[in-house]
């Protein structure tokens, strides 16, 4: 099928079409739906499997009254050049409000060239958000969600393999020897790398623990293994809640698909359940998953408005359901 006929059979068309954006965030914040994206721009800086090319720069904040209403740009929330250290690719985002106080999480390269997590706070959800000076303490890697449990802890759930550095603190400590994204990584027949998740601390700009593990399990209760493309996780992760379990969704990269596994608790462990949706146009694949009105709506993002250009990729939206047994049912972006 080539690229017209694939944007002609979109399911969903971009929220916006006057920048991209990829990798939406969204939430729910005094009855209105914000998006928290990445912001796509051309850097022609050359494709690696590192993902050099993704440079963006800043952040904007997109508003919605409901999921088929126009979508609103805020404008930029937040520049590289405002967070003290930062020194390139403002990643996958994801914000959180508390208190009245909005938080915008974001990963970025430090000046070492090692991925961090920053936090920025703002009165308003649309920003502009100010910056901590440093980032968060034994934060690393990439694409942090933050997800407010019915207890009112907040946890963050992160990492990112190959260019998002998570093989690279297999040991505790950044081996920055290896510039390959495959340096690190586990053999086939090893379990696969898992996300992370930290509690926040009350002011939510730190963590009150060390980063944990989060399991992954197959059907059998075994970790998910590092050969087992379609299943493992790579990136993108995203936590809500469906009638009291727990469902963590993730990209698994190379293979395209964005999944998921269901537990009982916010730390897991998750057992792989199934997919939410099929590969889009693009390489990657990261999305949000949030409820608005008693209906369930899932955030992505695909590369339909460019063509196929990998690094400017466009938010869309989609309707999710959830069937009578609690799965999710998956989702395929362009109508047969
Ligand atoms: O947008 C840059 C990176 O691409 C994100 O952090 C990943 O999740 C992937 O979407």
């Amino acid at each position: 099928m080539d690229i017209q006929q694939l944007k002609r059979k979109a399911i969903s068309q971009p929220l916006v079409e006057h920048i991209y954006t990829a990798d939406p965030s969204a939430h729910v914040f005094n009855g209105k739906i914000f998006i928290y994206p990445s912001h796509d721009v051309e850097s022609n800086i050359p494709f690696d499997d590192l993902g050099s090319h993704f440079a963006m720069e800043d952040y904007h904040v997109l508003s919605m009254e409901d999921p088929g209403a126009k979508a609103v740009d805020h404008g930029c929330a937040l520049h590289l050049s405002e967070v003290p250290w930062a020194s390139q690719q403002l990643w996958a985002p994801d914000a959180a409000e508390k208190d009245g106080n909005y938080y915008l999480f974001f990963p970025a390269k430090d000046k070492e060239g090692v991925f961090r997590i920053g936090v920025a706070v703002s009165e308003s959800p649309v920003g502009p958000f100010t910056a901590q000076p440093e980032p968060i303490n034994n934060s690393f890697s990439i694409d942090p969600a933050v997800f407010k449990d019915s207890d009112g802890s907040y946890y963050m759930y992160f990492g990112g393999i190959w260019g998002g550095q998570l093989q690279r603190w297999r040991t505790g400590q950044f081996k920055a020897e290896g510039e390959g994204p495959f340096a690190h990584l586990p053999a086939d027949m090893e379990p696969a790398l898992c996300p992370k998740v930290a509690r926040l601390r009350d002011d939510l700009l730190e963590f009150t623990e060390l980063p944990r593990d989060l399991q992954i399990l197959d059907e059998k209760g075994r970790p998910i293994l590092e050969g087992d493309k379609d299943r493992r996780f790579f990136e993108a992760s995203w936590m809500h809640t469906y009638k009291g379990k727990y469902y963590f969704s993730y990209s698994t990269g190379d293979t395209h698909f964005i999944c998921y596994a269901i537990g009982d608790s916010p730390y897991g462990p998750f057992t792989y359940t199934g997919r939410i949706l099929e590969p889009v146009i693009g390489w990657t694949s990261h999305h949000s998953i949030c409820e608005f009105n008693g209906k369930w709506y899932l955030f992505y993002h695909d590369s339909s408005l460019s063509e196929g250009v990998t690094h400017l990729r466009s938010v869309k939206v989609t309707e999710l359901n959830h069937d009578e047994n609690g799965r999710i049912q998956t989702i395929d972006p362009y109508s047969k």
